[in-house]
């Protein structure tokens, strides 16, 4: 039966459900150019992390959910254009969401979508906002993120967040509008070869020029974004695709020849990695961002207490473990804690689970951990030994590796072995206890920082979530606020992409509107991309955003402050000697900005208010709050590995080494 589906409201047509062992006989396609071997389902999207409510889950981990239709009714295909079959198939996968901006060449799908009553579009004011959007719904709810614009600009306006999901692994989807098939190649208005721009920067893309392949495109690009190591997919769909008329059923079998993501580790080799651990004095559980998205932390808390093994948890990583833990070091690298720093780096043996040694972690690599032996667990193969060779390579999801670890071990300890960590847990300890974190006050009574930021974490608390930009700001979010729980701190980590802070926190509250989501930004990062204030406040997207305005570039100050002899160049954001301006003018006025875009504006310059304005923005419910936060310009982030330098030359603070004591191996 056949069905004319011109005009139809709701949420597609009713298609009938093939069989599961349809989709599972079929097989993948070409790989990404990261790895041959991809690995399992992203469990987060059926395994909810404690305290994040997920919705119903939106893409499907396996193939067999894939054949899960919404709707089961006549057992046929739909006449519909293929742009049609592009919504039904979002409605399919389970997107609720998309972030888009529309223009020529994607018109035909907007047509279409403005009758799905499943899928909310969000109209954003720049489709570097529809990105990050996607990427922070997708980091806060462990769903794909979906995020569309038109051919040409509007396709390269989507380049960075793509490079951002890509590096930061995260499942998004964009779908691009192509110009017909008959101008590819021509030049043709608004054309732009999308498919090959993001080559490199996407886990997979796909250049669709047929109607009847649309359906079938869109539900790989979901399999392949969420499965394995998650990543961005794009979608590249010309114009006369989407114009021309198919069939629609759903769901259909795939085709991706190659592609066989694998979650189970080897058994030998998780033997081989519990051996080490047991005969390890100095090990240490070094924990990066692939625990988050394998929704591994309940085991990791399990492995880590097991064991005694002290944690430390990357950038990516914050809130996989506890920040109250006892066994908590913090967070490693640059600007990591001298307690991290130092436990990564007189180790016996790193258990490395879904971390990647980013030279922000390592420091100077041929210096890195010299004493350690390296198990090294992570669900894409091609990271294993890439920067460090691992002793234990393990390849496999997180969560059933730590998993597997915890029973050998457990069976082990059965038997009595039990190794005598003491004396490092002492040696680590006394690290953490003579090298906290902390910062100064400045003496001219300004407001500092890391004051501001960590009352904001004590105020809104663990079950917030907060966004950062990329600058000192991130870090000192990063420092000196407590994560207690996964995917409560958003970030972009791998890229630090300027601007990544209010649209990632736009999306992240439509995935989570219950939650309180702060978004902690810099004065430099915020006027990248604080258009989508614009898209907050007309949808109802009630975030809060703390600048945190020292009035500079700040990272780039404190690195010409350390390494270029305070020569400040271009970095000063209100230039005092600028003869065209008279002196004391805010230029933009943070608050008068925030109310031009239907938001409440409020400042802070004092200490003394700092509590105050945050409570009030926290009591601001029915629209997005901006705090304009005026603090000292000269702040720094410490401790501080200066890059390319040895881990081993960490300052806590400007010129100040810490003494390691203990026993030096
Ligand atoms: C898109 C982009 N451009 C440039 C940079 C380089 N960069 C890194 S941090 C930084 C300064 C950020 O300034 P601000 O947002 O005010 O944060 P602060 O460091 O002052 O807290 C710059 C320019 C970047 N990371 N991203
Ligand atoms: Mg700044």
């Amino acid at each position: 039966m056949t069905e004319q589906m011109t005009g139809r409201k709701g949420p597609g047509p009713a298609i009938p459900a093939p069989s599961p062992r349809d989709l599972a006989a079929r097989s993948p396609h070409r790989e990404s150019g990261r790895t041959a071997a991809e690995q399992p389902p992203v469990a987060g999207l059926t395994d909810p992390a404690p305290g994040v409510a997920v919705p119903v889950p939106t893409a499907p981990a396996d193939p067999s959910r894939v054949a899960e239709p919404r709707v089961h009714a006549s057992p046929a295909t739909v006449r519909a254009t293929g742009a049609q079959a592009l919504v039904y198939a979002l409605e399919r996968v389970g997107a609720s969401v998309v972030f888009g901006i529309p223009g020529g060449a994607i018109l035909p799908a907007y047509d279409p979508l403005l009758d799905s009553k499943a899928i909310r579009h969000i109209l954003v004011r720049h489709e570097q906002g529809a990105g990050h959007a996607a990427t922070g719904y997708a980091q806060a709810t462990g769903r794909v993120g979906v995020c569309m614009a038109t051919s040409g600009p509007g396709a390269t306006n989507l380049v960075t967040p793509i490079a951002d999901a890509y590096m930061d692994s995260v499942p998004i989807v964009a779908i691009t509008g192509q110009v017909s098939s008959n101008l590819i190649g021509t030049d043709g208005f608004q054309e732009a070869d999308i498919s090959g721009i993001t080559l490199p920067i996407t886990k997979h893309n796909f250049l669709v020029t047929k109607a009847g392949d649309i359906a079938r495109t869109i539900g790989e690009a979901f399999h392949v974004a969420a499965t394995g190591r998650p990543g961005p997919v794009l979608v590249d769909i010309s114009k006369d695709a989407m114009q021309a008329t198919t069939e629609f059923g759903w769901p259909v079998p795939f085709d991706l020849p190659g592609y066989h993501p694998v979650t189970r580790p080897h058994a030998r080799q998780v033997r081989e990695a519990a051996r080490l651990i047991s005969e390890a004095r100095r090990p240490v559980l070094y924990v990066g961002g692939g625990v988050i998205k394998a929704r591994a932390s309940a085991q990791l808390r399990e492995l880590a207490e097991l064991t005694g093994i002290p944690v430390v948890t990357t950038l990516m990583a914050r809130g996989a473990f506890p920040d109250r833990h006892p066994q908590h070091l913090g967070m490693p690298g640059m600007h990591g804690t001298v307690a991290a720093v130092g436990a990564l780096q007189k180790a016996d043996l790193l258990i490395a689970l879904g971390t990647r040694f980013d030279d922000r972690v390592t420091g100077k690599l041929d210096t890195f951990a010299p004493g350690a032996q390296i198990v090294h667990a992570d669900i894409d193969p091609a990271e294993i030994s890439k920067n460090r060779r691992a002793d234990v390579p393990i390849v496999g999801d997180c969560r059933e590796v730590i998993a597997d670890l915890i029973a050998v071990i457990r069976a082990d300890r059965e038997q009595g072995q039990r190794p005598d960590l003491a004396a490092w847990q002492a040696q680590v300890d006394s690290w953490r206890t003579t090298y906290p974190l902390g910062y100064d006050s400045p003496a001219d009574g300004s407001l500092a920082p890391q004051y501001v930021i960590e009352r904001i974490g004590k105020i809104a608390g663990p079950e917030a979530l907060y966004v950062a930009g990329v600058g000192q700001h991130q870090m000192w979010a990063a420092q000196f606020i407590d994560y207690e729980r996964p995917g409560t701190w958003i970030n972009s980590g791998g890229l630090g992409t300027m601007g990544f802070a209010v649209p990632a926190a736009m999306g992240a509250k439509v995935g989570r509107p219950d939650a309180c989501v702060w978004t902690i930004d810099g004065d430099g990062c915020f006027q990248m991309t604080n258009q989508e204030l614009a898209t907050c406040a007309l949808e109802g997207i009630a975030i809060k955003v703390a600048i945190i305005n020292n009035g500079s570039l700040g990272m780039v100050r404190q690195w010409q402050t350390l390494f270029y002899n305070e020569r400040y160049s271009n970095t000063d954001l209100h230039p005092t000697d600028e003869p065209k301006r008279p002196t004391g003018t805010r230029i933009p006025d943070f608050v008068k900005l925030a109310e031009a875009y239907g938001c409440e504006g409020l400042r802070c310059e004092e200490a003394a208010d700092v509590d105050r304005v945050i409570e009030r923005a926290m009591s601001i419910d029915d629209r997005p709050v901006v705090v304009d936060f005026v603090v000292h310009k000269d702040a720094m982030v410490w401790p501080m590995v200066a890059a390319g330098t040895s881990n081993n030359d960490i300052k806590f603070a400007r010129g100040l080494a810490p003494d390691w004591g203990g026993r030096e191996e």
